[in-house]
């Protein structure tokens, strides 16, 4: 069994810069607990205040609803050599309640777990027992009165946007 969590990245501030002239090409991947397959988001080049706009649905087993984290490696792209890390984002699942969108700005850390890093990252977390469809479940949150009668119709929703995700992945990389 999985339960699905719906992540939005919406944008980071004052990222790393690699790059000379004070800026990075930031992209980053997505993950529970950096098993693959990972999530690509797009590249933006040129700045260190990123908007990305990405919704990620992402299937937690039930043994990391406990112990398991979401977790975003951000990266400067560059067209030669390795990729040079900016940061990372470690979210855990077990704070993110049920069926509650989560709206949060998150710092950096780096490679070692609890270390800083330059920068943080606004994301929007919904841990999904129903399977509501991120942007719905905003609606939803918005007139509380109706979400009872919403909820049934919208599950049939999901294998839709889901299934759209692959085609995005690889569009700017
Ligand atoms: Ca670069």
């Amino acid at each position: 069994m999985s339960v699905p969590i719906h992540v939005k990245v919406f944008e980071a501030k004052g990222l790393k810069a690699a790059d000379r002239g004070g800026k990075s090409d930031p992209y980053y991947t997505i993950s529970i607990n950096g098993v693959k397959p990972f999530q690509t988001s797009k590249t933006i080049k040129g700045t260190v205040d990123p908007v990305w706009n990405e919704t990620h649905v992402l299937n937690v087993k039930d043994k990391d609803i406990d112990t398991g984290k979401i977790l975003i490696g951000l990266s400067d792209w560059d067209r030669i050599g390795a990729h040079d890390l900016l940061g990372f984002i470690r979210i855990d699942i077990k704070d993110l309640k049920h069926g509650e969108p989560i709206d949060k700005w998150y710092n950096c850390e780096g490679k070692k777990p609890g270390t800083k890093e330059k920068g943080k990252v606004h994301i929007v977390c919904h841990f999904n027992p129903k399977g509501v469809p991120f942007e719905k479940s905003k609606q939803v949150q918005q007139q509380p009165m109706m979400m009872n009668q919403q909820q049934p119709m919208m599950m049939n929703q999901q294998p839709m946007m889901m299934n759209q995700q692959p085609m995005m992945m690889d569009s700017n990389q």
